[in-house]
């Protein structure tokens, strides 16, 4: 039998009320022990007086029966006073009476064992908690909501349709069944994998939601990349100077724009230095370019003909047009003057060359490093699986479509290991 656990599920801490949680087969026996009057029906909250070994806690009870409950246990929560003290005492006396401290996401976990909820709810409500903007919030929702999850379970019956029509064929030979041509299994296998590949691209924009874009400002010495910096940050943030190699570290600060996250990344000038520390800085800033989603490679003279060499999306910034501007630019040229603080058009053109706006309306965002994992490893099956009804037997395809089947189960948690299962609830803070 499964033990009763109880646990804090407000923050710790100074605050007006604490609730304690327990959730268990023994849960309603522990805590009439020390409750009294203990509510006489589930889901009605009640005041009464909660005995601890230290003071007598005037307090309020309320019972959930399972399946009823969050967790789909019994569960009982306590609504006593705030402060450590207090939430402490309570714990202490529900582990006198035989209930055990929860591990951190236990409740969610039996949640998850009691079918209350699959993988990808326990997720979004995680990335919901994380969530530092209110897109990664809103990636997180629907998460919660299940919009991942309906999607996979989709496609899992779409294949178990497949894998069953060659099973039966195979397995049943005497029966006579209509074999299913490879032409139609080709056909729907052909349909998954172009509805994969449609959510594995949302990650690129789930990305953005989640993390931000990394903006690398680079660009020879004195060009203004520090001003740059402070310019689209709104703040005094870089030491401007004259002076030739003012900046040596990478310096990076974050900023929001239309709600979504930039990290914007100020570097050390790059030209050829016999001084070690600007060596350094200029390696430094170099690596900062490397890996980032975005370069601002700055210039400040109109006729700039330099090219600055990467594989990453570039963006050439001609700064001080306030001493003269280049007229003709190209689709990747912006002309700006930092010094002027006016910096708005080339935010806007960062946010929109990732597409940023689309965040708003898309309904599916792929944020997850899990779920991106399993859905790239599925289409690669079933890609394989399709590229087999070319040569081999159905029996061959057979296996491939159902290793697909069990990879997009780990998602929702249908085949998943218990491993996995666990590492995503130890993520939850205690008393979740
Ligand atoms: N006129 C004008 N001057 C600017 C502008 N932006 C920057 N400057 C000046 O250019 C000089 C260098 O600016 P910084 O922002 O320190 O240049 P940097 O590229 O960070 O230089 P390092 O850190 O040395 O690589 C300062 O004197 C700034 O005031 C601009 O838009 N117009
Ligand atoms: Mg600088």
């Amino acid at each position: 039998m499964n033990s009763t656990i109880v646990a804090l599920s407000t923050a710790r801490g100074r605050s007006a009320i604490a609730v304690v949680r327990m959730s268990g087969p023994n849960a309603i026996n522990i805590a009439k022990q020390f409750f009294a009057p203990f509510p006489t029906e589930p889901n009605y909250m009640r005041v009464g007086t909660l005995k601890t070994a230290h003071f007598d806690e005037h307090a309020m009870c309320v019972y959930f029966a399972g399946p009823r409950s969050y967790t789909g246990e019994d569960t009982v929560e306590f609504h006593c006073h705030g402060g450590t003290a207090v939430s402490q005492a309570v714990i202490e006396q529900c582990l006198r009476c035989g209930a055990v401290m929860a591990q951190n996401g236990e409740f969610s976990k039996r949640a998850f064992i009691n079918g209350k909820q699959n993988l990808t709810n326990a997720e979004g409500i995680i990335e919901m908690i994380d969530a530092e903007t209110a897109s990664a919030a809103k990636a997180g929702a629907n998460l919660l909501e299940n919009k991942l999850g309906k999607r996979v379970i989709e496609l899992q019956d779409k294949l178990l349709d497949l894998i069953s029509a060659c099973e039966a064929t195979l397995d049943y030979p005497e029966e006579d069944l209509e074999l299913p041509t490879t032409a139609t299994v080709a056909q729907g296998l052909g349909e998954i994998s172009k509805t994969l590949a449609g959510i594995i691209a949302t990650s690129a924009l789930g990305k953005v939601a989640k993390y931000g874009i990394d903006v690398a400002i680079v660009g020879a010495p004195n060009v203004g990349k520090s001003s740059l910096l402070n310019a689209l940050l709104g703040a005094d943030r870089a030491i401007v100077s004259g002076i030739e190699g003012t900046t040596r570290d990478v310096l990076t600060e974050s900023a929001y724009f239309r709600d979504i996250k930039f990290n914007f990344i100020d570097t050390a000038g790059i030209r050829d230095t016999d001084n070690e520390i600007e060596a350094e800085g200029i390696k430094r800033a170099k690596a900062a370019a490397d890996k980032a989603d975005v370069i601002l490679y700055v210039v400040d003279n109109p006729n700039d003909q330099s090219v600055f060499q990467t594989e990453i999306p570039l963006i050439k910034v001609y700064n001080k047009a306030d001493l003269g501007a280049k007229t003709e630019l190209l689709a990747n040229e912006i002309a700006i003057s930092a010094k002027s603080g006016d910096v708005e058009e080339l935010k806007q053109r960062l946010y929109d060359m990732f597409n940023a706006g689309e965040i708003q309306t898309s309904d599916l965002l792929i944020t997850n490093e899990r779920h991106l994992s399993c859905l790239t490893q599925a289409k690669v099956q079933i890609d394989v699986a399709l590229e087999e009804t070319q040569r081999a037997t159905l029996d061959i395809v057979t296996s491939a479509m159902r290793d697909a089947w069990a990879t997009l189960g780990e998602i929702t948690g249908t085949s998943a290991q218990e491993s996995i299962i666990d590492r995503i609830y130890s993520k939850f803070c205690l008393g979740k």
